[in-house]
C-alpha cells in the first residue's frame, strides 16, 4: 500500500467482495475526492489478483477480440473495433492530478486536452495505448526554476504524453490481465523516467492503473513519491488530490493504425481535427502519425513540444504495421 503515497495509504486491505467489486468497476472517476481514492486504492490492490472480464456488448473474450471473424475492423489491424473500445474502457488509467495546475479544466473536471487512444494485437494479446494530448505544459513553478541549467520554467503549448498497457487473455479466469505498463515522463530528453513497469509496481483500481501526473508538467509516475523524485526532483505531486479516469467515449478518439489512421474520420487520414474529438475548444488539427510536433490543438510549433510519431514507433511499435 506504500506505493499509493502519503495521504492515500492505510490499513484498508482485505478481501474483495462482489458488491465492492461492482463499485470499483463502476467507478466513473470524475473528480472524486481523496476520501474516495483512499477506499478505491485499498480495494484496488486486491483486484490485481483477478481481473474482471468486459461485460456488455460484445463480450470481448480472446476469440471475439482476435478471432478470424472480425466485425468490423475498419483500421485493419486484426483486432475487433468494438473490442478496442471495450478494452480501452476497461483499462483506462485512473489519473491522480492537481486541480491547481494551469491546464486544469474546471468545466470538464480534467486536464485540458484531446484524449486519444489506440489498440492493436500484440504477442497474442492486445496493446492498448492512451494519448492524453494536453493543450499545455505549464512548466515548473517557484524558485526551482532558477536552478535549471537553461533557466526558466519552460512552459510550452502542446504536451504529448503516452501510456501503454499490454493485456493478455487468462483462460483460467476468463478475463484480460495486464502484463506490463508504459508511462511517459520527460521522454526522449535528459532526466527522463520513461519506462515499462511490471503491473506489480503500480497500484490498481479495479482494472485501471493509478497514475500520478506531475503538476503542470503532466509527466506520469507510479506513485506520489516517484513523482516527487522525478526529473531531479523538479516534478511534484504534492497537491495532487483529484482522481480522474481517462475518458473513452467512442471511435472519434481512436487513432486507428499506421495502415488505416483514423478510419472513422473523413479528413486527412494522418491527422485528427479538433472538432472530431470531444472536449477540445479549438479548431485546429494534429497530425499524430507524422513527424510533426504536437502543437496543442492550434498553437504554434514550439521548442519543448514533441510529436506522437516517436511514441507510436519506438514505444508502441505501430509505425509501418
Ligand atoms: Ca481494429
Ligand atoms: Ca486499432
Amino acid at each position: 500500500m506504500s506505493r499509493s503515497g502519503r495521504g492515500l495509504g492505510g490499513g484498508l486491505g482485505g478481501g474483495l467482495g462482489a458488491r465492492r467489486r461492482q463499485r470499483l468497476v463502476a467507478w466513473t472517476g470524475v473528480s472524486i475526492v481523496v476520501l474516495a481514492l483512499l477506499q478505491s486504492v485499498a480495494l484496488g490492490h486486491a483486484a490485481t489478483e483477478r481481473f474482471i472480464p468486459v461485460v456488455g456488448e460484445p463480450l470481448c473474450d480472446h476469440a471475439v477480440a482476435l478471432g478470424a471473424d472480425l466485425t468490423p475492423d475498419l483500421d485493419r489491424d486484426g483486432l475487433s473495433d468494438p473490442c478496442e473500445i471495450a478494452l480501452a474502457k476497461q483499462f483506462a488509467p485512473a489519473f491522480v492530478v492537481s486541480d491547481r495546475a494551469c491546464n486544469w479544466d474546471h468545466a470538464e473536471g480534467r486536464l485540458t486536452g484531446g484524449y486519444l487512444f489506440g489498440a492493436q494485437p500484440y504477442e497474442g494479446g492486445v496493446r492498448v495505448a492512451y494519448l492524453p494530448a494536453y493543450v499545455d505544459d505549464c512548466g515548473w513553478q517557484g524558485p526551482k526554476c532558477l536552478l535549471r541549467l537553461r533557466g526558466g520554467c519552460d512552459p510550452h503549448r502542446g504536451d504529448s504524453e503516452f501510456i501503454a498497457i499490454d493485456v493478455a487473455w487468462k483462460a483460467d479466469v476468463a478475463g484480460w490481465t495486464p502484463t506490463r505498463v508504459f508511462l511517459s515522463a520527460h521522454c526522449f530528453g535528459s532526466g527522463d523516467d520513461c519506462r515499462w513497469y511490471d503491473p506489480s509496481e503500480l497500484t490498481w483500481i479495479g482494472t485501471s492503473p493509478l497514475i500520478w501526473v506531475a503538476e503542470g508538467k503532466n509527466a506520469n509516475y507510479a506513485s506520489r513519491a516517484s513523482c516527487d523524485r522525478g526529473h531531479w526532483h523538479f516534478d511534484t505531486c504534492d497537491r495532487n488530490q483529484k482522481g480522474v479516469h481517462f475518458p473513452i467515449e467512442g471511435h472519434a478518439q481512436n487513432i486507428g493504425s499506421s495502415a488505416q489512421p483514423f478510419p472513422w474520420h473523413r479528413d486527412d487520414p494522418a491527422c485528427v481535427s479538433a472538432f472530431e474529438v470531444p472536449w477540445i475548444p479549438f479548431r485546429e488539427s494534429e497530425c499524430i502519425w507524422t513527424d510533426a510536433r504536437f502543437r496543442g490543438w492550434g498553437g504554434d510549433s514550439q521548442a519543448g513540444s514533441t510529436g506522437y510519431r516517436r511514441y507510436l514507433d519506438e514505444v508502441a511499435g505501430w509505425v509501418g504495421r
